[in-house]
C-alpha cells in the first residue's frame, strides 16, 4: 500500500473547523459522552512530519502531538512497517497466557535505556494512569509501606488512584469522589511563583517538603514520592536545579522510594532519553508511555529488578498489557529515535523556539515566564508586567486564534494560562516557523 507523502505545509482550504468537521461534529454530539470533551473539533483524517490533515483538506500544523505522544511523528515510517508486520502475524494473545518476544524485548530496551546502570525489570500496561498505578502498588509491596506523597501541580492520571494524585480539581477529579486514601501532597518548588523568590525556592521547597513528610505523614509510613521531572499537565513547571537530586537522595536515606513519572518527558522530548538524566537522577522506578510506542497505545512501569521482583506471581497484568502490536511499535519508535538521534532534534527545537518565545515575550509583557527543555516548552500568561495574575481568558484566546489559523496548540496548567509546545520532532524548521509566526499574530491580535 503507498500513499503519497503528506506536503509538510500549511493549507487552509476551509474555515476552521470546516463544512465535514461540522457534520461529524454533530455526529460526535449526539453519540459520544459529553464528558469527553474536544480542544479542536477538526476531524483528523491523515497525520505524518509535522501536519494534521483534515476531512476538508486543511492541513494543519502540530504543536501538540496529541499531548506528547507522536514523537517520532504520526505514521513514522518504521513503526507503520512494524506494525503491518505484526498486525499480520498475530494481534494478541495475552502475555500473561501464551508469552510472544516483542513484550521482552521491549523490557530488555527500556532496562537499558533508562537511567541507572543497576539490574532492572519492566512491566508493560495500556495506558499512563495504569502504570502509575502498577508504580504505587510494587512500592507498597517493597515497602510494606502504604503512604504516597505526590505533590501541587501533579497530574498522573484519571483512574481513582491516580485521581488523588493528581492535584487540579477541574476538569479531572470534581463530582468523582471519594478518592483514594494514603495521598499527601507537598507544595512543588515552582520557581515562578514561589513566593519568596525564584532564587530561594529549591533551598525552602526541599525544606518545607521534609518537615511536611515528618509531620504530617511519617518517614516510615511512606512508600513512596512520585513526581513529574518536569510538570506537565500542571503548566510545564521545571524544578530549580539539584532539588529532584536532594528529594531523591532524602527517599534512599529514609527507605521511601523515588518514581519518577516521565509518561510525558520521557522518550528524547525534552533533549534526553528520560528528563531525569539531566539532573543526574536515577529513579528506583520510572513510569513511561506517550512516546514510547509512536501512538499506540503501551505503557511501562521500570525500575530496580529487586523491587520490581518483589510482587508475587501474577500480582501485575491486565488482558491487554504490553501488547504485541503496541511492543511491536515501541520497537520501531525506540529504534527512529536513535537513528535519527531525535534527542539532539529535541535540543535543536529548543534552540529554534527559545530566541522567539524570549522576543514574543518582550514585546507582550503579558508573557510572564518561558520555560522547558527540548520540545517541552511553554510560556505563561498573566496580566502584565509585574502582575502576575494568571490570565486564562488571554490563554484561550491566543489559542483559539492559533487553531482558527491552523496551529495546533495546547493549553495548560493549573490555573489555565500556560500555553505549552510539543511539536513531533520530525516536524522541519520551516513548518515550526512558521507556526511561531502564527503564534506571534495571536498575541499581535489578541494581547
Ligand atoms: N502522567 C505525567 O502527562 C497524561 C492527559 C490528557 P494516560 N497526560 C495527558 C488528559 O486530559 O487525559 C499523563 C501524564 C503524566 C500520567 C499521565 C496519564 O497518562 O495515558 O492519559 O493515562
Amino acid at each position: 500500500m503507498t500513499t503519497a507523502p503528506i506536503e509538510q505545509r500549511r493549507i487552509l482550504a476551509t474555515v476552521i473547523p470546516g463544512p465535514r468537521s461540522v457534520l461529524l461534529h454533530k455526529r460526535k454530539m449526539s453519540a459520544v459522552s459529553a464528558g469527553i470533551g474536544t480542544g479542536l473539533p477538526i476531524y483528523v483524517e491523515r497525520a505524518g512530519g509535522g501536519i494534521l490533515v483534515d476531512v476538508d483538506g486543511n492541513h494543519l500544523i502540530d504543536f501538540g502531538s496529541g499531548i506528547a505522544v507522536t514523537t517520532v511523528g504520526n505514521s513514522a515510517p518504521r513503526v507503520v512497517a512494524a506494525v503491518q508486520s505484526q498486525v499480520e502475524d498475530f494481534t494478541h494473545t495475552c502475555f500473561m497466557v501464551t508469552p510472544y518476544e516483542e513484550y521482552v524485548e521491549v523490557a530488555e530496551r527500556l532496562n537499558s535505556l533508562t537511567p541507572g546502570d543497576g539490574e532492572k525489570r519492566s512491566a508493560l500496561f495500556n495506558s499512563g494512569a495504569e502504570a502509575v498505578e502498577n508504580a504505587i502498588k510494587v512500592a507498597r509491596t517493597f515497602t510494606g509501606r502504604t503512604a504516597v506523597v505526590a505533590f501541587d501541580h501533579a497530574y498522573h492520571g484519571r483512574t481513582n488512584l491516580t485521581m488523588a494524585l493528581t492535584a487540579k480539581n477541574m476538569p479531572y477529579k470534581r463530582g468523582f469522589g471519594p478518592f483514594a486514601g494514603e495521598i499527601y501532597r507537598v507544595p512543588m518548588a515552582y520557581p515562578y511563583r514561589w513566593p519568596t523568590g525564584p532564587d530561594r525556592c529549591a533551598d525552602e521547597a526541599f525544606d518545607e517538603f521534609v518537615s511536611l513528610v515528618h509531620a504530617q505523614v511519617g518517614e516510615q509510613n511512606t512508600a513512596a514520592v512520585i513526581i513529574e521531572p518536569i510538570q506537565g499537565e500542571g503548566g510545564f513547571i521545571v524544578p530549580p536545579a539539584g532539588y529532584l537530586k536532594r528529594i531523591a537522595d532524602w527517599c534512599t536515606q529514609n527507605g521511601i522510594l523515588f518514581i519518577a513519572d516521565e509518561i510525558q518527558t520521557g522518550f528524547c522530548r525534552t533533549g534526553d532519553w528520560f528528563a531525569c538524566e539531566h539532573e543526574d537522577v536515577v529513579p528506583d522506578l520510572i513510569t513511561t508511555a506517550k512516546g514510547i510506542a509512536g501512538g499506540l497505545p503501551l505503557a511501562a512501569v521500570t525500575g530496580r529488578a529487586d523491587v520490581m521482583d518483589s510482587v508475587h506471581s501474577g500480582g501485575l497484568g491486565g488482558t491487554y498489557g504490553g501488547n504485541p502490536v503496541a511492543c511491536a511499535a515501541a520497537v520501531g519508535a525506540i529504534e527512529t529515535m536513535q537513528a535519527e538521534d531525535l534527542c539532539g532534534r529535541a535540543r535543536e527545537i529548543e534552540a529554534l523556539f527559545m530566541p522567539r518565545l524570549r522576543e514574543l515575550s518582550e514585546k507582550f509583557e503579558v508573557i510572564g515566564d518561558i520555560r522547558g527543555r527540548g520540545a517541552m516548552l511553554a510560556i505563561e500568561l498573566v496580566s502584565g508586567g509585574r502582575d502576575k495574575t494568571p490570565n486564562a481568558t488571554l490563554t484561550s484566546a491566543v489559542n483559539a486564534y492559533c487553531h482558527s489559523h491552523g496551529l495546533v496548540t495546547l493549553t495548560a496548567g493549573t490555573f489555565g494560562n500556560v500555553m505549552r509546545f510539543l511539536p513531533p520532532l520530525s516536524a522541519g524548521d520551516d513548518l515550526l516557523r512558521e507556526g511561531l509566526d502564527i503564534l506571534e499574530q495571536a498575541f499581535a491580535a489578541k494581547a
